[in-house]
């Protein structure tokens, strides 16, 4: 924090955007964030919009709100370009200078922007649905002028795209455009181009694949041609000249299309490339194209055709081998020591028609890839090679999950130089940091970090290995608290829950993954499933907690309160809901390997349990947006079914009907009992649920990210501690005994013997498990927001565990905010940091409160009862 006496404002930011180029909102809420002496609050601000054609500064508006404040202007016109800066005055009357300019950019914003046509290979009428269909190219050459000012490329496509304009890749984006309920949503990306363009002669090329319009997608063998069977490219790419006119060069029948160097690519399968059949310069102007074939236009709604809302998937991080064997002459076992989602990148050299094969796997069995767990994913890239010297390549339209590979056919060098893993995901900024004084609990931490990296590729996914990797609703809905913690994953998801919203059906059944594909008997068609379906209620609620953003609880409000009103609708009279499939507790270690669902709390319970917890927040929400009438009428349902869960599965004394943990958490982290006593009696049945079962996990993805929670807002966090310092199988540490890298699907994913468990569904990168993060950031360090955006906030450290000292740090919507811990002889010192803007306290173990200034302050508290606090100090 500064010293300074007058504030200063950072860059704004708009929406949630990390790069606001080719927006999709014409009115951007506007955030900033302020560093000023302790103390100081914002009374007013002061907005400028330079745009084009003029410079709007509003007046000084009497406001203390920096975040998601509303659009100051006329709203932006499509391609229209601004600069946003701000400044605050603070009660004492100190101004701010201007801030830095924030430079946003809005796409097209009105289907009639749009000329391009939607084209595709005209072979592609005749191709065999499941024959052989190797992806396209497709091109056109055009003149630009000598008085270029600015290029704009507006790109999408049905299946994945790269472009090239000149022999140079535009942007670095990964798997464009994403993927998202297609029927209803397809994502447009927006490039800056001027760069790539020349006076005169220009070409523009597209890459195209499968991706997930018309690759095979799903389990059991899966399902080709979801959306469609042609891949096409849209792509309007626009100039704009020195005397302000435009010329378009748009996709329509004068492109043409050629097979390319790829031979098969696929998300599951992997990609083939035949170096001998690259085409050198296809890209770039003065090709003969003259054998190359026509285009036909196909349909795509224009009006479908979105902005994103969130960062691009691009690669993060490369990570250079940490172990190669050669098994055999020519194949080759790397290990990067971390397991990721990503793709290899290979430089060989050697004769023309060589194939280097690479395949891929999480984990090894008896020293050699284990592929089990992919089942119907092959996970193979192959790369023929050209013949010419060094020959370096990267599969452009396919990642897969590893730590493993195995290469055979290698002809590089140095493989610690020559191969390298190149980590995907969703670009999003980290916002969350924790650490503490146990290298384990680190690891583990670490761990959490690297599943959620591996899982939000675009859509928040299950697992990112096996033939899956679909946006299960109830792993997210577990995981969303962690998630916005540690990332600022708003802008991705915000995106994501407008397709669950599209595809909720009539009757308010929310798929159990998102985008839904065919999955079978047990998951098609959906039925209602508590705690997956809930995500349309919860993860809104729990972004807004995190954001602070009202916007996307009134985007998703209708989506949430028609999955409610569909339970109250299966549910009985007095409110419980006890008809219908449901996964209950799914994972609870005591179910059997091969049904998930089989665990030992009572289905309907947990189902009852989510109707209340969702109806509480529907009328949270409908509260939040003014909606008096429903809040009333949601309450109202909601207190109905808390009786009704009480009457039916907790007995006299507060022993309920399911003696397990699972049940005890969720009935007490929902606030499902009826009185301050039964809330005791809960929380000690708990901790003795827990010591019995040694202090070994008994609960599956609906119990996991409450037990610790449940224990420590009933004084039991000695014995959460345990439970999370336990080693032995199943607990959070057991994996790390062997060398896990991400959070399991599975407590046993891999066996204590070392083998891998047999069951079929056996993934080593699956997020839901790791949703105790929350637990580790809020309480083990005590950071946690007490309204909404963290604009008050509460320290509520709780020590324990023999860890002697925690740190925690979030990039809050107002600045940064973080706490470090010490534990000392006699005391306890905590240092924090405030941002300007907020309110905080700290609530220490003994139940006493410190109010804090913003700006950085170090407190002491003795341990023992009844010694003095020592004065907080400030710097
Ligand atoms: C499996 C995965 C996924 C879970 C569903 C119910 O496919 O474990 O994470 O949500 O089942």
């Amino acid at each position: 924090m500064s010293h300074k006496r007058i504030p200063e404002v950072a860059a704004p930011t708009a929406e949630h955007h990390r790069e606001p180029f080719g927006i999709g909102e014409p009115a951007p809420r506007l955030s900033w964030k302020t560093t000023a002496p302790p103390g100081w609050t914002q009374q007013a601000y002061q907005i400028e919009v330079a745009r084009t054609d003029e410079a709007h500064r509003t007046d000084w508006v009497a406001c203390e709100e920096s975040v998601l404040v509303d659009w100051p202007h006329r709203p932006l016109t499509s391609r229209e370009h601004a600069e946003i800066r701000v400044r605050v005055r603070g009660a004492d009357g100190t101004a701010s200078d201007w801030s830095p300019a924030l430079r946003l950019e809005a796409g097209l914003l009105k289907s009639e922007d749009w000329t391009a046509h939607a084209i595709s290979p005209q072979w592609q009428s005749l191709e065999q649905p499941d024959g052989e269909r190797r992806p396209p190219l497709l091109r056109k050459d055009f003149l630009a002028r000598a008085d270029v000012q600015s290029a704009r490329l507006y790109v999408t496509a049905h299946g994945l795209y790269e472009i090239e304009i000149n022999g140079l890749r535009v942007g670095d984006h990964a798997l464009a455009p994403g993927w998202t309920s297609y029927d209803h949503r397809l994502r447009y990306q927006t490039h800056d181009v001027t760069k790539h363009l020349r006076t005169g002669d220009n070409t523009i090329g597209a890459w195209l694949a499968d991706g997930w319009y018309r690759g095979r997608l799903g389990f059991n063998g899966g399902h080709a041609n979801l959306y469609g069977d042609r891949l096409a490219l849209i792509a309007q790419l626009e100039v704009v000249h020195h005397d302000g006119t435009r010329t378009t060069i748009a996709t329509d029948t004068s492109w043409r299309a050629a097979h390319g160097p790829i031979v098969s690519a696929g998300l599951l399968d992997g990609e083939i490339h035949d170096a001998r059949d690259e085409r050198p310069g296809w890209s770039s102007p003065g090709f003969d194209d003259s054998g190359w074939s026509p285009v036909d236009i196909v349909t795509r709604d224009p009006a479908t055709l979105v902005a994103p809302t969130g960062p691009p998937v691009r690669c993060t991080e490369d990570i250079a081998p940490a172990r190669v064997t050669a098994l055999d002459a020519d194949r080759l076992l790397v290990d990067f020591g971390q397991n990721l989602v990503g793709r290899i990148r290979i430089t060989v050299s050697g004769p023309a028609g060589h194939t280097v094969v690479i395949r891929h796997a999480e984990v090894l069995q008896d020293g050699e890839l284990c592929v089990r767990p992919l089942r119907g994913a092959l996970s193979t890239d192959r790369y023929v090679l050209r013949g010419e010297g060094s020959e370096t390549w990267e599969p452009r339209f396919t990642l897969h999950g590893f730590r493993y590979a195995e290469i055979t056919g290698w002809r590089g060098g140095d493989p610690h130089r020559d191969i390298t893993a190149r980590v995907h995901h969703t670009d999003m900024a980290r916002t969350g940091w924790f650490a503490c004084s146990n290298e384990q609990v680190n690891r583990l931490h670490e761990n959490v970090v690297w599943s959620l990296r591996g899982n939000f590729v675009d859509l928040p996914t299950d697992c990112p290995q096996r033939d899956e990797r679909l946006g299960w609703t109830g792993d997210i809905q577990v995981f969303a608290p962690t998630a916005a913690f540690l990332y600022d994953c708003h802008g991705m998801l915000a995106s994501w829950l407008r397709d669950v919203a599209a595809e909720q059906h009539d009757d308010g059944t929310v798929p159990w993954y998102v985008p839904e594909i065919p999955g079978g008997e047990q998951w098609t068609p959906a039925s209602p499933g508590a705690g997956w379906g809930d995500v349309v209620a919860l993860t809104p609620w729990d972004l807004y907690q995190a954001s602070g953003d009202t916007g996307l609880l009134a985007a998703q409000y209708d989506s949430a309160r028609r999955w409610v009103d569909l339970v109250t609708g299966i549910a009985d009279e007095s409110g419980l809901w006890n008809r219908g499939y449901q996964l209950g507790d799914w994972l609870d270690p005591f179910a059997p390997p091969d049904d998930p669902g089989a665990g030992r709390t009572d289905r309907h319970l947990i189902a009852t349990a989510y109707y209340a917890w969702s109806l509480r927040h529907v009328a949270w929400t409908a509260g939040v947006l003014g909606c008096d009438e429903e809040r009333r009428h949601y309450q109202e349902l909601a207190d109905r079914v808390r009786q009704a869960f009480v009457s039916e599965y907790v007995g006299p004394g507060g022993a309920m009907t399911s003696d397990t943990q699972t049940a005890y958490a969720v009935a007490l982290q929902f606030d499902l009992l009826p009185d301050a006593p039964a809330r005791a009696a809960a929380g000690r049945r708990l901790a003795e649920l827990v010591a019995a079962g040694g202090h070994t996990i008994q609960t599956g993805f609906i119990g996991t990210p409450l037990v610790a929670p449940a224990l420590s807002a009933t004084d039991y966090a000695d014995t959460a501690y345990t439970l999370l310092l336990q080693q032995e199988c199943p607990s959070w540490l057991y994996a790390l005994k062997h060398d896990a890298t991400t959070i399991w699907e599975r407590w046993d994913s891999m066996l204590p013997d070392g083998s891998v468990n047999p069951g079929e569904m056996t993934s080593f990168n699956h997020y839901a498990l790791g949703a105790v993060a929350e637990w580790l950031h809020t309480t083990v360090a005590g950071l946690t927001a007490a309204s909404p955006g963290y604009r008050d906030i509460v320290f509520r450290p709780r020590p324990g565990g023999g860890i002697t000292w925690a740190h925690a740090a979030h990039e809050s919507p107002y600045g940064r905010i973080a706490i470090r811990w010490d534990l000392h002889a006699s005391g306890i010192e905590v240092r924090t940091t405030v941002p300007t803007g907020t309110t905080a306290r700290i609530e220490w173990p003994d139940g006493a409160v410190t109010t804090l200034a913003t700006g950085t302050t170090t407190t002491w508290r003795p341990l023992g009862p009844g010694r003095p606090v020592a004065p907080s100090r400030h710097d």
